[in-house]
């Protein structure tokens, strides 16, 4: 199986995030990259495809001469329409922007210039009421507020190119799917928090739902299904897809009840009016291990069967290992391998898509899963 994988990533680098009234060191670090990046070349999974991007360093939006980067010119014509299709233009023009506003506004201020950008004050307005709470305000600290649900998701001078080339090995991902039949997308930030206009959880853009849209556009009959692993709930994937026929999105996960990120993820969450069965939400509890996990993986993947899907997305998330740092549940490493080969075994194809994952042991643990998908019969073969 092929990976697409973007250096890109590095950029993304924020010292702290807030949590329980501290800032504290982030756990979504580039190490994480770049430790299955290493365990990918140990191993023999198949080629690493590097996507090249010629960008000039300097603050998100800018060259350090403060000319404005025609990110289409960079990325290819193709992605930023796809990530406008899920985002929506003035999310993207967002995390194009807020970093270079963030700097300048508290630089005015004559405050300490801090290297990210976090809210301290959110839209709830919006989420209750039809006619309040629509306006986007024209301040820094507004904007922040309103295209953010948590305080763990810093935005740097490098967040915008990460996040952009995080969404391109989504996409390469696809293209390489359609040939080869399974293809791994090292994507970092991770993307399955991320709302239609709202980041949080550590992601800016649904790498995950950018590439279904890229299934669909490819083949507008094309039904996806999107598996989701990862411990925490995909809450802005269920989203994005809530009220949509075509894309099904089944998830596995903590119980939101005492687990971030709270609030959705719940079994009763079924699809919205014109999609009523086109969500499941599968939620176990703190401690879940191999025996209880496997039962439900083949739940969900009975559930995607009966949908006969054209190309399955898995949301990988290897934060239900038993050491994760900020996790409950307790995979073990061998247990990777055999998730991977439940899913193979379906013989579906199959793009897989990095989410979370905060142990040192992560590139071993997704590289079992990978191994153990191709053992399990996926990719064709
Ligand atoms: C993609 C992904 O996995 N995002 C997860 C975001 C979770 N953010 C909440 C962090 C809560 C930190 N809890 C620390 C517990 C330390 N024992
Ligand atoms: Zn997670």
């Amino acid at each position: 199986m092929k990976t697409a994988y973007s250096p890109l990533h590095e950029r993304h680098d924020p010292e702290k995030e807030f949590y329980r009234g501290l800032l504290v060191d982030c756990f979504e670090r580039p190490r994480r990259a770049l430790g299955i990046l290493r365990e990918l070349g140990r191993r023999e999974l198949g080629e690493v495809i590097e996507l090249d991007a010629e960008i000039p360093a300097g603050d998100s939006g800018t060259t350090e001469s403060g000319i404005i980067e025609p990110s289409s010119t960079i990325f290819g014509s193709r992605l930023l329409p796809l990530i406008e299709h899920v985002h929506g233009r003035e999310y993207v023009d967002f995390v194009e922007t807020i970093f270079r506003d963030w700097a300048r506004e508290t630089h005015l201020a004559g405050v300490p210039r801090p290297s990210y950008a976090l809210p301290y004050t959110f839209n709830r307005l919006g989420q209750d009421h039809d006619e309040t709470g629509e306006v986007v305000p024209g301040t820094v600290d507004g904007r922040l507020g309103y295209f953010s649900f948590d305080t763990c998701t810093p935005i740097t001078a490098g967040t915008w190119h990460a996040a952009l080339g995080s969404a391109w090995c989504a996409v390469k991902g696809q293209e390489i799917v359609l040939a080869d039949g399974a293809a791994f997308a090292l994507c970092r930030p991770p993307g399955h928090h991320a709302h239609r206009q709202m980041c949080g959880g550590y992601c800016f853009f649904n790498n995950a739902a950018i590439a279904a849209e890229a299934f669909r556009q490819h083949e507008p009959s094309a039904r996806i299904a999107i598996l989701d692993v990862d411990y925490h709930h995909g809450n802005g994937t269920q989203s994005i897809f809530y009220d949509r026929d075509d894309v099904f999105v089944v998830s596995i996960h903590a119980d939101p009840l005492t687990n971030y990120p709270y609030y959705l993820g719940h079994s009763n969450e079924r699809g919205g009016p014109n999609a009523p069965e086109s969500n499941a939400n599968l939620p176990l509890p703190d401690g879940t291990d191999w025996n209880g996990y496997a039962p439900t993986l083949q739940r969900a993947l009975d559930m995607i069967r009966e949908r006969d899907p054209s190309h399955l997305i898995v949301s990988l998330g290897v934060d239900t290992f038993v050491g994760d740092q900020i996790s409950n549940f307790r995979l073990t490493s061998p247990d990777f391998f055999e998730l991977g080969a439940l899913i193979g075994e379906r013989e579906w194809d199959t793009l897989f898509v990095m989410e979370g994952g905060y142990h040192d042991e992560i590139g071993v643990n997704v590289v079992n899963v990978l191994e153990g998908f191709e053992r399990g019969g996926g990719a064709r073969g």
